[in-house]
């Protein structure tokens, strides 16, 4: 029977021009590795260039928000010193020039160093027998939102709560004997990521 839940069919957006940043969490490795494959196949789909994903790791959840701040952080810095590179490229005039002081005006390759257009923050909490599992979903929960609110910029909540393995194993695609039943919901992170990235480039 079709389900009720989810998304609804993906509309495509065009992510050629987005660079995107992932920080996922270590803890319950099988399937983080699986929502990761999972949203780098749907960020690949849209269009978006390997060379514009930046993946970074941390041990556990909690460490999730922190991180994801550190890394859009550390895009902007770069953003704003490539540009520094290209008002000396203004400022010099002449590409000998520039050859001589080893900084390059123009990068031909595809690769950007434009601030995150969205990032994507990845972990798997698994309900133990403490309140453990309370306090780190709430607290990271509203450290991305914050984030997201307080730093204009898209953070994709790829967080699951789940009160047993089991129920991970499908939420990450990977059940059954076959390990190929249930849904990856890196699919629809890396998709949300793609279409809050490109609306951020403009709304109306
Ligand atoms: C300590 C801990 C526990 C018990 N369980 C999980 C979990 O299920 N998923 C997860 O991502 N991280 C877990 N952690 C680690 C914490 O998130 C964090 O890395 C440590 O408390 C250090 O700050």
């Amino acid at each position: 029977m079709a389900t009720l839940k989810g998304p609804g069919a993906p509309k495509s957006y065009d992510g050629s021009g987005l660079r995107i940043g992932i920080i996922h969490a270590r803890w319950n490795t099988t399937l983080i590795d699986a929502l990761l494959d999972g949203t780098k196949k749907a960020l690949a789909q849209a269009g978006v260039k390997e060379e514009n994903i930046v993946i970074q790791s941390v041990p556990g959840s909690y460490e999730l928000p922190y991180a994801v701040k550190q890394l859009y952080s550390a895009s902007q810095v770069q953003s704003s010193s490539t540009g520094v590179v290209g008002a000396a490229a203004d400022l010099l005039g002449s590409a000998s020039d520039l050859t001589q002081l080893n900084l390059t005006s123009k990068d031909t390759s595809s690769k950007s160093t434009a601030p995150f257009d969205a990032l994507i923050a990845i972990g798997v909490l698994i309900k133990g027998e403490t309140m453990h599992f309370e306090y780190i979903s709430e607290a990271v929960s509203h450290g991305l939102m914050r984030l997201q609110l307080e730093g204009n910029v898209p953070v994709i909540f790829g967080l699951l709560t789940l009160l047993s393995e089991e129920q991970g194993l499908h939420r990450a695609g990977i059940a059954g004997a076959g390990k190929n039943e249930g849904h990856n919901h890196g699919l629809d992170w890396g998709n949300a990521a793609v279409e809050l990235g490109v609306k951020r480039k403009g709304w109306v």
